[in-house]
């Protein structure tokens, strides 16, 4: 088994020194399809150590710069508590999820300490139920439930319930929805969030054609590219102060959405540094 994110030494990775703290929460009760996002945490992990540690884009070794601390597997129920520890020393906490349900826990954390805070939500589904299957903490509910919190803006959506499709008409949150493929605009995206902004990243939004290592598989999503351009963008005019990547629930013996993601995340904090 891979020891850390990355599979860093201890110089590279101590809790003291490491500005990044990969958190994993492999929470998993409310999946309504295919299961398995309770593996997604160490399948990140381990797809990790195979990453080119230098970044041929930013043309540095970005965890030498920064350090990256993962911690020991964390329960939903102590996830604010761990996070809010992270974030109050100024450190960058990238949860590993686990289903989408544990992305709320995060964001009351990150709102007590970033009072600015609004979430930039990346997603198949709109997540905009207030209540599915008998459960107001459904990964069905994510968006919802942080919207409670601050604003959220989300993109990649092509799945909304007709009760959820009915919220955000009424709340006027359907202005910040970007449906499907279309065109991203990155630059009307980033207009509607606030400075500091939290990501939460269900890898869903990918299209299933590069990502069919998730429960809840959706066509029509996004590629690599235009999420790469986006979170770019993003990172260089607002400060992105923690993430979460939830809802992959990985396929034994298909290697390249695991690497993706945490090529994804590895690329993310070299973006943000
Ligand atoms: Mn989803």
């Amino acid at each position: 088994m891979v020891r850390n994110f990355l599979d860093l030494e201890k110089k590279f990775s101590s809790p003291k020194t490491s500005q990044f703290v990969v958190i994993p929460c492999p929470h998993e009760t409310t999946v309504s399809y295919g299961k398995g996002t309770k593996y997604g945490p160490q399948a990140i992990i381990d797809a990790s150590k195979y990453l080119e540690e230098f970044d041929e884009e930013l043309h540095h070794v970005t965890y030498k710069k920064v350090g990256v601390h993962t911690t020991k597997t964390t329960k939903k129920s102590e996830l604010i508590k761990t996070c809010l520890k992270v974030l109050k020393s100024k450190k960058i906490p990238i949860v590993l999820g686990g289903e989408h349900s544990i992305s709320p826990e995060v964001v009351k954390a990150a709102k007590a300490v970033y009072p600015d805070l609004s979430v930039l939500h990346f997603d198949a589904h709109a997540d905009l139920d207030d209540i599915y299957e008998g459960s107001k903490q459904s990964h069905a509910c994510a968006a919802r439930r942080m919207l409670e919190i601050c604003p959220v803006v989300s993109v990649g959506i092509r799945n909304i319930s007709e009760a959820g499709y009915k919220f955000a008409k009424e709340s006027k949150q359907i202005e910040k929805i970007h449906f499907g493929n279309n065109l991203l605009r990155d630059e009307d995206i980033l207009a509607k969030l606030s400075n500091t902004v939290f990501i939460s990243f269900d890898v869903d939004v990918f299209d299933p054609s590069i990502m069919p290592s998730t429960g809840t598989p959706e066509p029509g999503g996004l590629l690599w590219k235009q999420i790469i351009n986006l979170l770019k963008k993003l990172c260089k005019e607002k400060k992105v102060i923690g993430a979460d990547f939830v809802e992959l629930a990985p396929i034994e013996s298909l290697a390249a959405p695991d690497f993706m993601i945490a090529k994804l995340i590895y690329k993310l904090m070299g973006y943000i540094l």
